[in-house]
Order: structure tokens, then sequence, then C-alpha cells
């Protein structure tokens, strides 16, 4: 059931969407002048850059446009998150997705950049000019907060949107499981990447093999077994409500899915877990929705994710 609204609160929101729609008005309109039915073919490059140009237009006038509820809740409905295709973003665009928060996921590779040297190539030219202490991708906007680090912007997020546990018990379990799941991926990672830099050749490639087999025969099953008894019987890892380490949970979990789906498939509560995350209203409506992008994962430089 969502939560009883004041009438100020109501007429908040819909002012805010009503200012939502009006840009969304003015973007269509614009996109329809420069590539609409009637106009001559326009190449993937131009047709991104003007896109990049009229969504700066369209949050400048949205930010212009007097709105009601004051910056908070305007903030929510301008909430950015950039990244590339990348694996460390996931997680925070599930929890505002199950949030229910508005946001716009900037990403700065064009579909078509699928070599190393094509990628990032935008990124690279943006990214000590946009104001961060800490310039990385993914980064997150949120009104004058500005954030990088993927577990930053989860614990902000956590903290603003009530995901984190509120007992000594919950939070140690949220704390240990966070720092576990961490060691997790960057064991994981160093399977993707274990020569010394990131082409993808063929020697490269022959040592991935092998160490593919040995980290699904041997460290994968004892990393999920250690997670599977720590889930046990529980609804979610830190007990009977979500947290934010689920979110990390799940999508490290679907990770090994894609990867090695054999192997997690052994664990009943651990495959349980995934489905009851998937099954939650505002997640399944997310995943159906053309913004889920399930594949690729990860960018061009990985040896998986990107290619199966
Ligand atoms: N600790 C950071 C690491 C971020 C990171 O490693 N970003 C990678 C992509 S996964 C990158 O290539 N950043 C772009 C850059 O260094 O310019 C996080 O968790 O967000």
């Amino acid at each position: 059931m969502p939560e009883p609204k004041t009438m100020f609160e109501a007429t908040a929101e819909a002012n805010n969407l009503t200012a939502v729609a009006t840009v969304r008005d003015k973007y269509m309109a614009g996109m329809e002048v420069i590539c609409g039915g009637d106009r001559q073919f326009i190449d993937h490059a131009t047709l991104e850059s003007h896109h990049d140009k009229l969504k700066q237009i369209s949050l400048e006038l949205f930010d212009k446009i007097p709105k009601m509820g004051g910056a908070e809740l305007s903030d929510s409905y301008r909430e950015l998150l950039a990244t590339d295709l990348d694996k460390s973003a996931q997680p925070i665009r599930l929890l505002l997705a199950y949030k229910g928060v508005k946001f716009t996921d900037k990403y700065y590779d064009p579909p078509g950049a699928d070599t190393p040297e094509s990628y990032r190539v935008e990124w690279r030219k943006q990214k000590f000019t946009l104001g961060f202490d800490f310039p990385d991708v993914p980064y997150y906007v949120e009104g004058s907060i500005k954030l990088t680090h993927s577990m930053a912007i989860m614990r902000h997020l956590a903290r603003k949107h009530g995901l984190v546990a509120t007992d000594e018990t919950g939070l140690v379990r949220q704390d240990v499981l966070e720092q576990q799941l961490t060691d997790i991926r960057n064991g994981f990672w160093g399977v993707l990447y274990p020569g010394a830099g990131y082409e993808i050749d063929l020697l490269f490639n022959n040592e991935y093999v092998s160490e593919k087999v040995q980290y699904t025969a041997k460290t994968l099953p004892k990393q999920l077994d250690a997670l599977s008894r720590f889930l046990g019987t529980r609804q979610w890892f830190t007990g009977n409500h979500i947290n934010y380490v689920d979110f990390l949970a799940y999508e490290l979990l679907d990770w090994f899915r894609l990867f090695s789906a054999g192997t997690v498939d052994k664990y009943q509560n651990l495959i349980q877990f995934l489905t009851r995350f998937e099954s939650l209203p505002a997640i399944k409506a997310y995943m159906k929705s053309p913004e889920f992008i399930s594949w690729p994962i990860d960018s061009p430089n990985d040896i998986w994710g990107f290619k199966k």
C-alpha cells in the first residue's frame, strides 16, 4: 500500500510531475525537429550529440520552472546517475527503481562503442570538468550533492531511503556482508583481469579460460557456501527487512548465475533470494521497462560481461 500523503504533498508531487511532463514535451519537440519522420537520415553520433544538448537544455528548464515542495522534492525528480556500461552502477539503479525515484541514467558511451578504443572517449574529455572531488564513474548528482564511489552512493541512498539496519545485530550483519561482498567482487574481477593490462589478446584469453575453470570449481563454491549459510532461512540478508546490502548481493549473485548458472543453482536459498528480489513489484516493473539493461553488464574492456 502506498503511504498516505497530505494534500500539500500530493499537490506538490502533481506539480513536479507537470514540470517533468512540460520538459519532456519540449525535449520531444526538439528531437522531432532534428530527426522527426520527415527529416533526412542522420548518423548515430550526430543524434547522440543533439540528444545530449537537448537533455541539458531540458534539465535547465526543469530547474527554472517554479515548483512546490521545495528543493528536496524536486531534486528527487532530477537525480542523475552517470555511468558507462558499468557493473558497479547496477545496484544503485535497482535501489532507485525500488524506491520509485525518478532519475536520469546518463551513459557516456554510445551504444555502438564496442572496442576499448571507441569507449569512454566522451568521459575522458569531461572527467575533470564536472566538479567532483574524486572524478570517476559511476557518479551521482542530487541537487547540490555530488558524489562518486559506488559504495558511498549506495550508503547515501540507503540512509536517505531507509534501507539501513536499525539495531546493532542488523548493523553488524549489514556491515560484514557489505565487506564480504566487496571482497568476493574484487576476487571475481581479478579473474576477469588476469593479465596486467586490459588488452584482450589470445594469451590473455587462454589465461582467463584456465582461471575461470579454477574459479568456478574451487573458489566460487566456497564463497557461495558461506553466503548461503549466512542467509539461512532469512527473507533478506540482515533479517526481515530489505537492506541496501541485498541490492549488492542480488547483483553479485546475478552475475554469478550468468557466469556459471550450474554453480549457483545448487543453492536453493540463494535462488529463492534472487526470485524474491525479482518479484518485488517495483523491481519487476523496472526489469520489464526499456530503461533496464540486462546485458552487457560491463564494458568492452572486460573479458567477460560484454561478450558472453
Ligand atoms: N571505487 C570506485 C571505483 C570506480 C571505478 O573503478 N570506475 C571504473 C569503471 S568500473 C572507471 O573506469 N572509472 C573511470 C575513470 O577512472 O576515469 C567505485 O566503486 O565507484
